[in-house]
């Protein structure tokens, strides 16, 4: 398998200005006519440079340039491209191609889902319908006809505006849309079966009436009333936030059953997976609302961020993808609750990004080198891509980083750029110099912070010293220093916010502020500072740094209860529990006798007295960090010993506060039926944590009271609430509840896979022998990716504990798996690899198990190129 190189980029020699397809449309057998207008784009005093069209799995019928068939010499044709030798300037080629729908279990290119066909086209799905220069510098205006069966295929959708439609002898019928906006072929989309919508208008700020049409199977036409309410409040947010207004005359999503990833941008058609649309008020969790949310408003803010500025690479993906998730999270935050929205991206940056940068999988936000694209969808490319953009903003104020962005639309609407382009507007828009913080883009690696202070009584001077390192990672042994904004404030004894008065300045400006790290160590002196202050750090998490600060439990309280900032508030309380978790892990470790110290107890008691609090970030706030996390924080894991100490932390709290909790649980019972946007999600967050802590006590009382719950429960939050707690209790209302639940949802695909997740999660020691019984079960089925997110990969990568089993058979099952899919869908299978890439963090006897696994995974003959990439560079 090759390896692509950043520094290999070439403009194309040819460009291709408007693409004609059509589509005849059959499962079994789909017929493609394109019709291509190229024209050369390279210096031909010395010659015509070969045309190399990519294609992958199409079978060619045949061949015309400029009418005329194209001879068999003129030409080469193999399994990945089709060669013109030498094409003159510019012309007209047609090519007619085959392709199997039905075949295809890839889930790339044009593929079947349940009754209907859809396409997925990112990275490099196009080729796979139709030979073409598959790459996101090529754009190109598209016009498509698809033809199909009307009785079958009454819906046929493609990008754009609909020109033309009518019908066709033999019972079928046609439709042309059109485009007018220049695309890349990846942002190319067709839909076509028997679907019905749900529509509604939108007026844009300019008022423009936009038709908005969300299209689903029959039997979900009443589950989409939140999908389209979510894109009408995401698309008034674009124009308010960034002034940024829809461009088509409709915008189209549709959900498909089958489906690699959460949704797609494509132009004025989204495919989304259909658990990002499909939701009931008695189907879908509180979570469920929000993730839908969050990513109709993705795709949706991608028309910009991506669409009409693309990249012209795919080394610079992150241009469209760390810009579009900061755009979703700022949406997302404006939508509900900001510190608790903050606090959960901080929360799965830290245990899935932070992971991936320590490990062998480890690359820069922009990649140096790829033998797989769609391997590079990474946390890293997106997530950390987004706190890059969060950086930028706060480096330059809100209101500069604003003008940085109307900017680069200004310069480069319609063009396909690089990262280079984007950080440039922003330089211009707030005159700074950015040169240093382009390394954020190409160093991977988490850096460290490791602060000191020095306070003087004398002078009433305070110094924080701040060193910044970085961990070597492949390829890249040593780093150069980052530009890292520093958010801070001083706290006194008593949590008043100090004023910062840096020394040399006139005044103090705020009691909040940013400190700009550009050297290996910098130091930082204020002025008038009357005693010895607490530092609040990383407010708001202002860089995706580790911070090393020695707190004092003392210091720590005080932050907890005084800071203003709410992230920091519930980071003191994170950092005490993971100093408890690990100190216990120790103990346990050692085979002393572990016991939770009387003031962890007092501290939650002190907080579920207080009603004060916003329950959702109450429920954040009193929520142990993932077992994953303190993985991370250890030199060589130990999974069965910190499960054991945070459940024995658990368990401590249930009994010692089951007064308290019940109370709290009792508060926040429901005092009116369900309605999924009546702001009471948090409440129900904090009262099924509550009910967790109950069940880790341990009783038939609790038991009880889950079976209570989950048999009154109106709505899913809190019957999953209650049966999440069950699947882990070794008790018969178990069974009994999880029967009941398959019994009441089968027919749900989407109820159903959280039911396989469930109990994929379950803690107890009998879950490997569970899940390799649920493999058989008749509704498993490895062809269907939520299928196998929902049971392979959440006891792969959401059960720490009984994955890494010493004696091997979740890493059996596991490599069992990879190598099934390899076969059937290879994005899907390099997926589940993720934690076979941790490896070398864990004993000896677990290492040598793992490595053996990938190494069998290795040695499989006809390895795709995914799973191929990550399993070689992962050991
Ligand atoms: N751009 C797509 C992801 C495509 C992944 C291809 N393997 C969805 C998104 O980020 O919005
Ligand atoms: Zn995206």
């Amino acid at each position: 398998h090759q390896t692509i190189h950043q520094k290999d980029y070439k403009v194309p020699d040819y460009l291709v200005d408007t693409v004609e397809l059509t589509f005849d449309l059959s499962p079994e057998d789909t017929r493609v006519l394109s019709r291509l207008a190229i024209r050369s784009n390279h210096d031909r005093s010395n010659g015509a440079s070969p045309l190399v069209l990519d294609g992958e799995e199409l079978t060619l019928v045949s061949l015309k340039l400029d009418g005329v068939e194209v001879k068999r010499d003129a030409y080469r044709v193999d399994d990945a491209s089709l060669t013109l030798l030498a094409p003159p300037e510019s012309f007209v080629l047609e090519v007619e191609t085959r392709i199997k729908p039905k075949e295809n279990s890839a889930l790339s290119g044009l593929y079947a889902s349940g009754p209907m066909l859809c396409t997925q086209c990112e990275a490099e799905g196009f080729r796979r319908i139709t030979y073409f220069t598959d790459r996101p510098d090529v754009m190109a205006v598209y016009t498509v006809t698809l033809r199909a069966d009307k009785a079958s295929c009454p819906v046929l959708l493609a990008n754009g505006n609909l020109v033309d439609r009518g019908d066709l002898p033999d019972g079928r019928h046609f439709a042309v849309w059109h485009d007018p906006f220049k695309k890349p072929s990846y942002l190319f989309a067709v839909v076509a079966g028997d679907l019905v919508h749900i529509a509604d208008r939108f007026t844009t700020m300019s008022g423009r009436a936009v038709q908005l049409e969300i299209y689903v199977e029959e039997r979900n036409k009443d589950k989409c009333e939140h999908a389209l309410r979510s894109l009408m409040r995401a698309m008034r947010w674009d124009e308010e936030k960034f002034g940024r207004e829809y461009d088509l005359d409709t915008y189209m999503v549709v959900a498909v059953d089958d489906f690699n990833m959460g949704a797609m941008e494509n132009k004025g058609l989204n495919v989304f997976n259909s658990r990002y649309v499909l939701a009931s008020p008695e189907s879908a969790t509180d979570d469920d609302y929000e993730a839908i949310e969050e990513v109709i408003g993705h795709e949706y803010f991608h028309n910009w961020t991506g669409n009409r500025i693309t990249c012209r690479d795919w080394f610079q993906l992150s241009l469209k993808e760390g810009l579009t998730i900061f755009r979703d999270q700022e949406f997302s935050a404006d939508m509900q609750s900001r510190p608790v929205k903050r606090i959960a991206d901080v929360k799965s940056l830290r245990s899935a990004q932070f992971a991936e940068d320590a490990g062998p999988l480890a690359h820069p936000v922009r990649p140096e080198s790829y033998v797989e694209i769609n391997n590079f969808y990474s946390m890293t490319v997106y997530h950390k891509g987004g706190e890059v953009i969060r950086m930028l903003q706060t480096l330059l104020g809100r209101e500069a980083f604003r003008a940085g962005m109307d900017l680069y639309f200004e310069r480069h609407d319609g063009q396909a750029v690089r990262v280079d382009e984007f950080v440039q507007a922003m330089a211009d828009a707030g005159k700074r110099d950015l040169s240093q913080f382009m390394l954020w883009y190409d160093q991977a690696g988490t850096p460290v912070l490791t602060v000191s202070d020095d306070y003087r009584p004398e002078s009433g001077s305070y110094t924080l010293t701040v060193t910044q390192s970085c961990p070597s990672t492949p390829g890249q042994p040593e780093k150069k220093p980052f530009h890292i904004p520093l958010a801070m404030g001083l706290l006194d004894r008593d949590g008043n916010e100090l004023p910062l008065q840096l020394a040399g300045e006139a005044a103090a400006a705020g009691t909040s502020r940013v400190l700009e790290l550009r050297g290996e160590t910098e130091t930082f002196t204020f002025a008038g500072i009357k005693e010895r202050p607490v530092p609040s750090l990383l407010r708001n998490f202002s860089a995706p740094v580790k911070l090393q600060y020695p707190y004092s439990d003392e210091d720590l309280n005080l932050l907890m209860t005084r800071d203003s900032d709410p992230f920091v508030r519930w980071e003191a309380g994170q950092v005490q529990a993971v100093k408890l978790i690990m100190g216990l892990t120790g103990e346990i470790q050692a085979g002393r006798q572990a016991q939770v110290p009387e003031s962890f107890i007092e501290s939650f008691r002190r907080l579920l007295a207080d009603d004060s609090q916003d329950r959702a970030f109450l429920a954040e706030t009193l929520t142990l960090p993932a077992e994953s996390y303190l993985a991370e924080q250890m030199a060589v894991i130990d999974p069965d010993a910190i499960h054991q100490a945070r459940e024995l932390v658990r368990s401590t709290v249930g009994r010692r506060l089951w007064s308290e909790l019940t109370a709290v649980r009792a508060a926040c019972a429901p005092k009116a039926p369900y309605r999924p946007d009546d702001g009471l999600a948090g409440c129900r967050r904090l009262k099924n944590l509550c009910l967790a802590y109950l069940m880790a006590a341990g009783g038939q009382e609790a038991i009880d009271a889950c079976m209570a719950q989950y048999r009154s429960a109106d709505n899913m939050t809190d019957s999953l609430g209650a049966l999440a707690q069950l699947t882990s209790c070794a008790c018969p209302e178990r069974d009994e509840a999880l029967a009941s639940f398959y019994d009441c949802w089968r027919g749900d695909r989407g109820v159903i896979d959280k039911w396989f997740t469930h109990q994929a999660l379950s803690r107890l020691p009998d879950t490997m022998d569970r899940v390799l019984a649920l493999l058989e079960h008749p509704d498993f089925d490895l062809r269907n990716p939520n299928r196998v997110r929902s049971l392979v990969g959440a006891f792969s990568q959401g059960n720490q504990v009984r994955f890494h089993d010493a004696g091997g058979r979740g890493y059996r099952f596991l490599a069992d798996q990879i190598l099934r899919l390899n076969a059937i869908n290879p994005q899907i299978a390099a997926r589940m690899l993720t934690p076979f890439s941790r490896w070398r963090r864990y004993d000896a006897h677990r290492q040598e198990l793992m490595k053996k696994e990938l190494e069998r995974i290795l040695a499989e003959p006809g390895l795709a190129r995914d799973v191929y990439e990550l399993a070689a560079k992962s050991l």
